[in-house]
């Protein structure tokens, strides 16, 4: 299954048609919202994120496969597999590989080409991820009804007031970066900010510096309903056991 992702990764030279045999094309996906809203569940994406451009190597060692099923199966409402390669590390091979999880996966990517979108579907992902930072409004529109004919939902990333356009009614989730992809500083009060100038019925979640139950207490006061964490596991020896503490 996944090979040809791979190639199509690194080459971009793919057919659409071709990522449409995959496997897990036809695969019905999952939906974040019904389970950032599942009162069992944490509310929380836990992220497996190997290195970043701000912090480096993370961590180098951790299984891809063992880190994301404990995460799952400790009550993640969500994961987040990074398939970027240069900046972080990951690859459509880690996605695939914590597919075997019954949870959605959020494919993280900077998505810039709609061909992103089936991509992300021939890896099994049941979410993508759309940066208002790198995209107009129009795309974040044309990139959403893009994942909903395939069945996928959209988180929209937004980091400051002006890019509150970027939010349509078609979009499923607002996310909040915390963490300023230009300069890497990271505060909550980006969320606390945010959160009573998002449209009131979206669902928010806050993502990135988040380290503690206390910090997830705080951003739930302001409204949010998810918490997406990578580096807070995954810097631990072990962040399988991290997650369960
Ligand atoms: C996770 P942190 O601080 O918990 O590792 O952050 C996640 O929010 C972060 O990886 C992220 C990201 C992104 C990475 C948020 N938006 C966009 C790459 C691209």
């Amino acid at each position: 299954g996944y090979k040809l992702i791979e190639v199509a990764q690194s080459k971009g030279e793919v057919p659409e048609s071709a990522l449409e045999q995959e496997p897990f094309f036809l695969r019905p996906a999952l939906s974040l919202k019904r389970f950032l809203l599942e009162a069992e569940r944490t509310g929380i994406i836990a992220e497996f994120k190997r290195q970043s451009p701000s912090k480096g190597v993370i961590n180098g060692a951790a299984d891809v496969l063992d880190v994301t099923t404990a995460y799952a199966n400790n009550g993640a409402s969500g994961l987040s597999v990074l398939t970027d390669g240069p900046s972080f590390g990951g690859s459509a091979e880690d996605l695939v590989a914590a597919r075997i999880n019954e949870v959605p996966i959020l494919r993280k990517e900077f998505i810039v080409d709609p061909y992103q979108i089936t991509e992300a579907k021939a890896m099994g992902a049941d979410v993508i991820l759309l940066i208002a930072a790198i995209l107009t409004p129009r795309q974040v529109k044309e990139y959403t009804l893009k994942a909903h004919e395939l069945g996928m939902e959209v988180i929209l990333e937004i980091h400051g007031e002006d890019e509150l356009r970027h939010i349509n009614d078609f979009v499923d989730v607002v996310g909040v970066n915390n963490r300023n992809l230009k300069t890497f500083e990271v505060s909550l009060e980006t969320s606390v900010h945010l959160s009573s100038l998002i449209p009131s019925g979206m669902i928010k979640i806050s993502e990135s510096g988040i380290h503690s139950i206390a910090d997830i207490q705080y951003l739930k006061r302001y409204g949010y309903k998810g918490f997406l964490i990578g580096e807070n596991f995954m810097k631990q020896p072990d962040p399988a056991l991290a997650f369960m503490k």
